[in-house]
């Protein structure tokens, strides 16, 4: 019988809130879903809210997620898993709710509760891998298709003319969030600044100040049908010139 190796008899070592059971993970390779669930269980751990998380995925690649770590986790129906939080939030307010999706679950079904949960500003962290398509059906055109990007559903390249331009969801949450809000964009190809971003959102549940919203560049191989050196240049130029990086809002901006 093959021998299971412990968290941190592994090089480099996994979170310790991963579970090590379910490794290795079942994204495909070259995935960037797992890069940001690394970045976010380092933070989990610098930050000791292992026994707080609650956590939850969404339908969507995201879902290959629901046993990734070793806290409690919960899986929910597309677009649901905002409110499905914030629902727990409220019930036990000692819990750390995070809720993470793909960009279909977020910004196309999911949009009222991302907008709304907004607006209310719910005391969880929500993160969403932007990846520009629907990734687990197959590479469909997403809310945040890139202008003139090929899908299986748009294969001349997505037309803006007829379809909008892509969804910035940062941009419209920290439009929307009163004050209290932390609002940022990271990138997969940024992993240290990432988990900066990630902690803060947690952080700022911790605190009480209000909703905490993470927006992740990210890689989808698979469908976009890239090699690893088409894979990072996409994300690194195409997606980072049309969807900019940074923290949008924070609640130190706000003070004075
Ligand atoms: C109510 C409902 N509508 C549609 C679907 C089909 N569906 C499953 S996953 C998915 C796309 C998910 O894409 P995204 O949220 O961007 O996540 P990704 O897979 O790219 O990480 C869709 C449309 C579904 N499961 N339930
Ligand atoms: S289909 Fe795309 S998003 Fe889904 S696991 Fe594969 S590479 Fe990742």
């Amino acid at each position: 019988m093959q021998e299971v190796m412990k968290n941190s008899e592994l090089q480099p070592a996994m979170p310790a809130c991963w579970n090590e059971a379910t490794k290795p993970h079942k994204f495909c390779p070259g995935c960037g879903h797992g890069i940001i669930l690394k970045a976010l269980g380092e933070a989990i751990d610098e930050l000791e809210l292992k026994d707080k998380v609650v956590f939850g995925c969404d339908i969507g690649c995201s879902l290959l997620a629901w046993d990734f770590f070793a806290v409690d986790s919960v899986q929910t129906h597309h677009g649901r898993t905002t409110p499905v939080i914030t629902g727990m939030k409220r019930a036990n307010p000692d819990i750390v709710g995070v809720a993470y999706m793909g960009d279909g679950g977020g910004y196309a079904i999911g949009s009222q509760h991302l907008f709304n949960a907004a607006v209310r500003n719910e005391r969880i962290t929500i993160i969403l891998c932007n990846n520009c398509n629907y990734g687990m059906t197959g590479g469909q055109m997403a809310p945040t298709t890139l202008p003139g990007m090929k899908t299986e559903t748009t294969p001349y390249g997505r037309d803006v003319e007829q379809t909008g331009y892509p969804t910035k969801g940062p941009e419209m949450v920290a439009a929307v969030a009163p004050e209290g809000a932390y609002v940022a964009r990271g990138t997969v190809s940024n992993p240290r600044q990432m988990k900066a971003y990630l902690k803060k959102a947690l952080e700022n549940q911790m605190a009480g100040n209000g909703i905490s919203f993470v927006e992740c560049l990210s890689g989808c191989p698979t469908n976009w049908r890239t090699n690893a050196k088409q894979t990072w240049e996409f994300i690194e130029r195409d997606m980072a010139q049309y969807f900019k990086l940074g923290e949008l809002r924070t609640p130190q901006s706000e003070e004075g």
